[in-house]
């Protein structure tokens, strides 16, 4: 299928000068597998904010129509925000950072799209496949793209009984090696929370609750019963968490987790109920890999009758606020 590009790209000069011309020697061994979008490339060739967006949430989170209408909605909100919106996936084998409207339609309805996380690349790009990418493959175009700050709606972490299945989520193996700061309402409580965080540790990623309270949010719910390590009161002092990772080239990322907004989060219990009877249910059905996040998603949705689909909604909205926000202050203090 041949993808027209629409007025996203035309709203758009075309500038090819400015620092991200340091990167043009490599263009062409890179424009075959890494596409960044004349906009993109523009907003960060002008030091000008962009914030990274995934497309699992697309392909996998949320079902359609809901999710091209959030994804929309979450570029509109960045976009108010005055940051530039860089949604990641890949299309026919090549990598995407920055999709316009038919591109992102495209993954929405694409019944064979892959979930693409790191270890998912070879392949996807070898076999001119098409898919989302996690908060991990997110992170990998991101960086390459030399955009610094990424919202999503929530991590992967480390599954409960991880002890026997080994399934910690490659998000916070690379959270620990690249330099991106991830916005997101902490990791959900389908997950071992307490563990995550061990591991985040591990892993050298500053992990920082936002906006006045320490307790790390569980993403439906404010509450995990954890503490973060550290707390930021607003999105100038997340910037300068970030700057100062950046500068002293730190190499490893940062997870901002941002509270799901108290309205929100009033349906908080009984998603939580869901939560646990679709994990039991997918213990029954075997459910196993790459497939757990996804059928829990979808199970909990059923079962709530679409309170969790709003919750969920509502959340995201909240960090690409926070996200552009944050982004903003950054590209004040790095200008
Ligand atoms: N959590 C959600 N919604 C999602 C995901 C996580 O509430 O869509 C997606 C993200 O893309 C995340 C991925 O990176 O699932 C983690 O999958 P796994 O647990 O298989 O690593
Ligand atoms: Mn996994």
């Amino acid at each position: 299928m041949f993808l027209k590009t629409t007025s996203y790209l035309k709203a758009c000069v075309l500038h090819r000068t400015g620092t991200f011309g340091q990167s043009r020697g490599r263009k062409g061994l890179h424009d075959a597998v890494l596409r960044i979008h004349p906009c993109v490339q523009e907003a960060l060739g002008d030091g000008k904010p962009v914030v990274a967006l995934e497309s699992t949430i697309v392909t996998h989170g949320m079902p359609y129509p809901h999710n091209i209408r959030m994804a929309r909605e979450v570029e509109e909100i960045v976009r108010r925000n005055g940051s530039v919106p860089a949604t990641v996936g890949v299309l026919h084998g090549r990598v995407h950072v920055g999709l316009d409207d038919t591109e992102l339609q495209f993954l929405a309805e694409a019944k064979d799209a892959v979930k693409v996380s790191r270890r998912d690349l070879p392949y996807v790009l070898s076999q001119r496949l098409s898919g989302g990418t996690t908060v991990s493959g997110t992170i990998i175009a991101a960086h390459k793209a030399g955009i610094n700050i990424f919202v999503t709606g929530g991590i992967g972490g480390v599954h409960r009984g991880a002890e026997t299945s080994m399934d910690v989520s490659a998000d916070l193996t690379e959270l620990g090696r690249s330099p991106v700061a991830v916005v997101s309402a902490g990791v959900k409580s389908i997950l071992d929370i307490g563990r995550t965080l061990e591991y985040l540790e591990t892993q050298g990623v500053c992990v920082a609750s936002f906006g006045g309270s320490r307790e790390f949010p569980a993403f439906f719910s404010p509450n995990s019963g954890f503490q973060a390590p550290f707390m930021v009161k607003d999105d100038k002092e997340a910037a300068l968490l970030i700057a100062s990772a950046l500068e002293l080239g730190l190499g490893s990322g940062i997870l901002i987790a941002v509270p799901i907004p108290a309205e929100a989060a009033a349906s908080g219990q009984e998603v939580e109920e869901a939560v646990q009877r679709a994990l039991r249910e997918a213990r029954e059905q075997e459910i196993r890999g790459k497939e757990v996040t996804p059928f829990v998603l979808q199970r909990v949705n059923e079962l709530t009758g679409g309170k969790s689909l709003e919750a969920n909604l509502a959340l995201v909205r909240n960090n690409a606020e926070v996200g552009s926000l944050i982004a903003g202050s950054l590209s004040k203090l790095r200008s």
